[in-house]
């Protein structure tokens, strides 16, 4: 009809695996395909990014997530976004068939990759590749709505976050509006005792999207605040809390309702990722993850994410 179709940049060369090389400049890091949810893990000099995928047909209203995407850089720079290692239907008991919000983590050798699947309840799925491909590791969710105290809504039980303390005791956080915490067995599959309800207070409420942190001793809980989203964050002298809110660290996520904090330290400076709409058809629904360097002050709070200059790629 002689409208004009929007062009796509792309610096992606797709592979005969199926794998993509990509060169990134900028945020939103990926255009080729929408990403959200990113959860990173730094291993050795190799930093890995999981991410949740909006699928390019989403509605502007719902969520149209099937499987999740694995990328890894050792320069931040070029990037390599691998095979598909999982997707929704490793989870027969997922009717709702969502890939919601993930984080993979390493144990004794094996990876664990723990899932959302909105309202059917947190999954955790194994393999002994860091790239898949994973299968469900104990064929029924981990934690389902039951195990959320105080939430009455359907989609209570998501966004898990993995701690891994120095001691080497493993932690799962999670929720929507209620953020609890529990420490996990050393298999990584089962709850280890009490599960706890984390009171982040009434000045920041929280939504959802938890990540824990820790640096020079003092844990950070990262979260999304209110609606639409902004990040917040506490700190706390112990894991298990009390933890002070400190406030707010980034707003509203262009274009997104949504926002979702990973933070972790590469190569000697501390990265902060989370996800926007501002591809040229991005939405809440049509995400892409963003990247930006986190900075302290002297007393250990967090700056301001806007406040800081961007990424230092070696
Ligand atoms: O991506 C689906 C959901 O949106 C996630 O589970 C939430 O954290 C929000 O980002």
């Amino acid at each position: 009809d002689g409208t004009i179709k929007p062009v796509t940049p792309t610096n992606a060369v797709t592979n005969k695996d199926g794998s993509i090389d990509l060169i990134t400049d900028g945020n939103p890091l990926f255009r080729h395909v929408h990403t959200a949810d990113a959860a990173a893990y730094v291993e050795g000099d190799t930093l890995w990014l999981f991410a949740g995928h909006d699928e390019d047909d989403a509605p502007n209203n719902e969520y149209k997530m099937k499987d999740w995407l694995t990328f890894s850089t050792t320069d931040l720079k070029h990037w390599h976004q691998h095979p598909v290692g999982l997707d929704i239907s490793a989870f027969k008991w997922a009717d709702c068939k969502q890939a919601f919000a993930g984080h993979v983590a390493k144990r004794n050798g094996k990876y664990y990759w723990y899932v959302s699947t909105n309202w059917c309840g947190i999954g955790v799925a194994v393999s002994d590749n860091i790239t898949g491909p994973y299968k469900d590791a104990i064929g029924k969710p981990l934690l389902t709505n039951k195990d959320c105290r105080g939430s009455k809504h359907s989609w209570a039980c998501i966004d898990p976050a993995i701690f891994i303390d120095d001691d080497n005791t493993p932690y799962i956080i999670w929720g929507n509006r209620q953020c609890y915490i529990a420490r996990l067995k050393d298999n990584m599959t089962e709850i280890d005792g009490e599960i706890h309800q984390i009171d982040l207070g009434n000045d920041f409420p929280f939504t959802e999207a938890p990540w824990v942190h820790k640096r020079d001793g003092k844990y950070y809980l990262t979260y999304a605040v209110s609606w639409p989203e902004r990040m917040g964050y506490a700190m706390s002298d112990n894991i298990m809390g009390p933890w002070r809110p400190m406030g707010l660290i980034d707003g509203v996520s262009g274009n997104s309702n949504t926002t979702h904090p990973s933070i972790v330290k590469f190569k000697d400076q501390w990265l902060y990722f989370t996800h926007d709409g501002t591809l040229h058809d991005g939405h809440s629904y049509k995400r892409s993850v963003v990247m930006k360097k986190l900075e302290y002050n002297a007393d250990g709070t967090i700056k301001p994410i806007d406040s800081t200059p961007s990424i230092v790629r070696k």
